[in-house]
């Protein structure tokens, strides 16, 4: 299997977290940000990593976005589950999932850029680091007002996990796609010193996490605790 990706994308170790997890092997192509809607939009008609292109017998040729990379990774190899056999609870895991993809995964890149263009600058000071962060920051309008505003949706989404994960599961009494999903989509804020002080519990689950899922933690995740 081949994973487009970019190294630095939390959407894109979301599906890496999941293939870690059922320990499928797969190689990654790594991508330009804005060069690579030459390489994906041929193949999937969209301009968003991850896009997994399973290259195997009997599975479709190209499989675009996370959720439906892990769909399609459940139905490839059902052990070890993401999913739930519970309807109900599956159904909740498959909410969860959307609700931190849609609204947590895009607030974290908010906070996490408008940081790493300010008090975070010095993690890396360079002109190309700090030209793909300012394209970044153009591109989804990201500024001090809505930083905050996707602050708030992060605290709320803190909030909910500090009910379940602190010693549990968002659903069930087993690991789910909905606790993979908040651990990669979360784990840009690792680096933020004031997140990690905040909720040193959160920053253990992530690790945890990515442990079980043979996937190494983001580069600089000391850097937050500095
Ligand atoms: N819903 C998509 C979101 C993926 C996404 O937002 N990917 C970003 C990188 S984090 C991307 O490809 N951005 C480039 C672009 O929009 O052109 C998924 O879950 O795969």
């Amino acid at each position: 299997m081949l994973l487009l990706q970019f190294s630095t994308s939390h959407y894109c170790r979301k599906a890496r977290l999941a293939l870690g997890y059922k320990q499928i092997p797969y190689q990654v192509e790594n991508l330009t940000p804005a060069l690579h809607i030459l390489r994906v939009k041929p193949l999937s008609g969209s301009h968003t990593v991850p896009v997994l292109l399973p290259q195997q017998k009997n599975c479709p040729a190209v499989v675009a976005d996370s959720t439906e990379i892990i769909r399609f990774l459940e139905d490839y190899q059902p052990n070890p589950p993401l999913y739930l056999e519970d309807t109900w609870q599956q159904k909740e895991a498959l909410r969860l999932e959307d609700y931190f993809d849609e609204f947590i995964g895009t607030a974290a890149r908010f906070v996490y850029y408008q940081f790493r263009a300010n008090e975070g600058k010095q993690i890396d000071p360079s002109w190309m680091s700090q030209t793909v962060i300012a394209i970044v920051r153009s591109q989804y309008g990201i500024n001090a007002d809505s930083a905050k505003i996707a602050a708030q949706k992060i605290d709320e989404a803190i909030a909910m996990l500090s009910e379940f994960w602190q010693d549990g599961y968002l659903v069930g009494d087993r690991f789910s796609v909905a606790d993979l999903t908040a651990a990669a989509l979360l784990s840009p804020l690792g680096l933020l010193p004031t997140y990690r002080q905040n909720y040193p519990w959160l920053f253990e689950r992530i690790t945890e996490i990515h442990q079980f899922c043979n996937e190494p933690l983001p580069k600089n995740w000391q850097a937050g605790l500095d």
